[in-house]
Formats: structure tokens, sequence, C-alpha cells
């Protein structure tokens, strides 16, 4: 992520990957301030044996597409809500990528933050099958705790 501000978004990333039993490391690393240290994690990332990298960013949100424009693993972006545009500037900033260097953008916020995860979940478990059948039971127990679900003052 971007800022340690982003973490109160991004832990719902860490949180639901840790629910799917996918290791993970969660990291500051910001294209305006740190530009070098992205850099230079972008271009290890692959030896160092990440799979996936999911990048929350706010505001000016370059570090998603920054970080896609140097490897060539999947990234996926989801943008910060801030505090002035509330995450629509995050948003257009991750989404409107050239034609080369694509992200994946998820929605703004939470629901974005926790999809990032299921995402790179369905990704990963294209080559492991515990993996998959992890995913297949985390979507099936949310179905049944929709249908479980009454409406308040519905009988
Ligand atoms: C972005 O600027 C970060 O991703 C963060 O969402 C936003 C604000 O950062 P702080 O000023 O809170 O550190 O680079």
């Amino acid at each position: 992520m971007g800022s340690q501000s982003d973490w109160a978004t991004m832990i719902h990333t860490s949180e639901t990957l840790t629910e799917l039993g996918i290791g993970h490391e969660c990291r500051v690393v910001s294209a305006h301030r740190t530009p070098d240290l992205l850099f230079d994690y972008a271009d290890s990332a692959e030896q160092r044996g990440l799979a996936v990298i999911i990048a929350g960013a706010g505001g000016a949100a370059h570090l998603p597409g920054m970080c896609a424009a140097k490897t060539h693993l999947p990234v996926l972006g989801v943008p910060v809500q801030s505090s002035m545009l509330s995450g629509v500037d995050s948003l257009l900033s991750i989404v409107q990528m050239p034609a080369g260097i694509p992200t994946g953008t998820l929605a703004i916020g939470k629901a974005g933050a926790i999809n990032a995860a299921l995402l790179a979940a369905s990704i990963l478990s294209l080559a492991d099958a515990g993996l998959r059948q992890r995913l297949k039971t985390f979507r099936s127990e949310q179905t049944e705790r929709v249908l479980a679900q009454p409406i308040p003052g519905v009988l």
C-alpha cells in the first residue's frame, strides 16, 4: 500500500487472504515518496516468489500502475477512499491504464480490498487444488449466510 494510512482499508485484504490460507506480506511502498523502493520491490517480486501483487493507494494513486509497469506479475489495484474526493480520484488514477500495461481494478474501499484478495485467490487457485476447494467453501458459506439471514422486521 502507498501509505500507513491505507492500512485501515488494506487490512481487509490481509484478513481475507489469511482466511483463505494464502501466505502474503504487507508493505508500505509509495510511488511518490519511495519511488526507488517501488522499482526494487516490483523488479524483485518474481524472484522472491511473489505470484500476485495487490496494490492499494489513494488520491493520485499511481502505485498499482507503476508496479504493473515494472513486473509481468498480475497486479490488482485497490482504490482507497480519499478524504477530498471519496476515492473517485483513486479509482480513475488506477483504472485508465494505457494499452499494454494492465492493472486489475477493484471497487473503492473495503469491498475492493476484500475482492482483491478473492480475485488473487481465484488466480492462484488455477494451479492449487487445495486453495480452489477453500475458495469454493468460502463462497458456499457466504451464500448460506445470506440465505439464512432474515430481513429485520419481516417474517
Ligand atoms: C497515497 O496518498 C496513499 O496511498 C494514501 O492513500 C494517500 C495519502 O497518504 P498519507 O498522506 O495519508 O500518507 O499515496
